[in-house]
């Protein structure tokens, strides 16, 4: 099993798309371990997105993210990690395949809906930035039996 973070982005809470995003990952059987919706301050913010902090497009990146609070989502799920990326796809949504979430949903690069850990190691280091492990939630569902 592996967990992975999420973040559904301003659009998705300024165009109403919470409820579908979110259903997305359900169709998919990702086992929502954790949530919240919080404001991400400069600090989390720069944290964060370090690897992008000489890129012009930052403070564009910065002031989007702190437009309006954003929903964070821990999930859980065998190739957590994988199944969400794949959900979500390329950063572009026009360079996303059709059914994904940012094909669907996403207007441009920087309106791209959803944040998605990209592997193991950033899985777990962007977790641990979010929430603390001891509120994580565990309990069995029905689709665990697929397993
Ligand atoms: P990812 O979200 O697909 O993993 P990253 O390369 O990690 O993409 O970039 C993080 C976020 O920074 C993107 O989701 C997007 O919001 C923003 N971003 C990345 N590249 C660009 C760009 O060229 N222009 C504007 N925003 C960008
Ligand atoms: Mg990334």
């Amino acid at each position: 099993m592996e967990t992975t973070l999420i973040l559904l982005k301003p659009d998705t809470i300024e165009r109403s798309l919470i409820g579908q995003v979110i259903t997305r990952l359900e169709n998919k059987w990702l086992k929502i371990s954790w949530l919240k919706m919080m404001k991400l301050d400069d600090t989390i913010i720069n944290k964060h997105y370090d690897f992008l902090m000489n890129k012009p497009f930052f403070p564009i990146l910065k002031s989007y993210m702190q437009r309006t609070p954003v929903v964070a989502i821990a999930v859980t799920w065998k190739e957590a990690i994988k199944t969400v990326r794949n959900l979500t796809w390329a950063t572009n949504p026009f360079e996303a395949l059709p059914g994904s979430i940012r094909w669907d949903f996403g207007l441009t690069i920087d309106g791209n809906i959803i944040h998605a850990s990209d592997s193991l190691e950033n899985a777990q280091k962007e977790l641990k930035r979010f929430f603390e492990w001891k509120d994580i939630f565990e309990y069995s569902k029905i689709t665990d039996d697929v397993l």
